[in-house]
């Protein structure tokens, strides 16, 4: 009987996007840390904190995707990471631009997902699964700044309200004290 394509060894084109997503993932971090940079220069410290945790889940996020290519035996190509915009109109903005570039790795989990299904992949297709559960957590707490900024309309009480209420946010990990 033909079972066809059923052992275990990577397809290139599976490969080769998930190296590729190796570096969307670490861009990410990247836009978030200019983001967190530029919030720290306008005087918005919550807004910067925010952003650096968010900064650090990207790279846990590109750290995944490694991993996984790791185990499953193939090889990692990394690339260069493309400069991040460094400056926004106002906060709003730069909340926007986070919540577009997550549209785009939502679209870009999904054609993984779909190159899994194509090469049948289905290790790769479970791996997936995480992704695709974040990326609906990821749209929704940028979409939901956003909607509050836009209620505020910069108004700069409410602005300093929202900006301690983001730098509540715990961070995956502290630096160590220098030696
Ligand atoms: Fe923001 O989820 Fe990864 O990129």
């Amino acid at each position: 009987m033909d079972y066809g394509k059923v052992n275990d060894i990577m397809e290139k084109k599976m490969l080769d996007e998930l190296n590729n997503q190796i570096n969307e993932e670490i861009f990410s971090s990247y836009l978030y840390l200019s983001m967190a940079a530029y919030f720290e220069n306008s005087n918005f410290p919550g807004f910067a904190t925010w952003m650096e945790v968010q900064a650090q889940e990207e790279m846990v996020h590109a750290m995944k995707f490694y991993g996984y290519v790791i185990e499953r035996g193939g090889k990692i190509d990394l690339k260069a990471i493309e400069k991040p915009q460094s400056e926004w109109e106002s906060p709003v903005h730069a909340f926007k631009a986070a919540l577009e570039h997550e549209k785009h790795i939502t679209s870009r989990i999904n054609y993984l997902y779909k190159t899994a299904r194509e090469v049948i992949d289905p290790a790769t297709e479970i791996f997936l699964n995480w992704f695709v559960t974040e990326q609906v957590e990821e749209e929704a707490n940028a979409s939901e700044i956003v909607a509050k900024m836009e209620m505020i309309k910069d108004a700069p009480s409410a602005m300093y309200m929202l900006d301690k209420e983001l730098g509540a946010r715990i961070p995956l990990y502290t630096m160590p004290v220098a030696q």
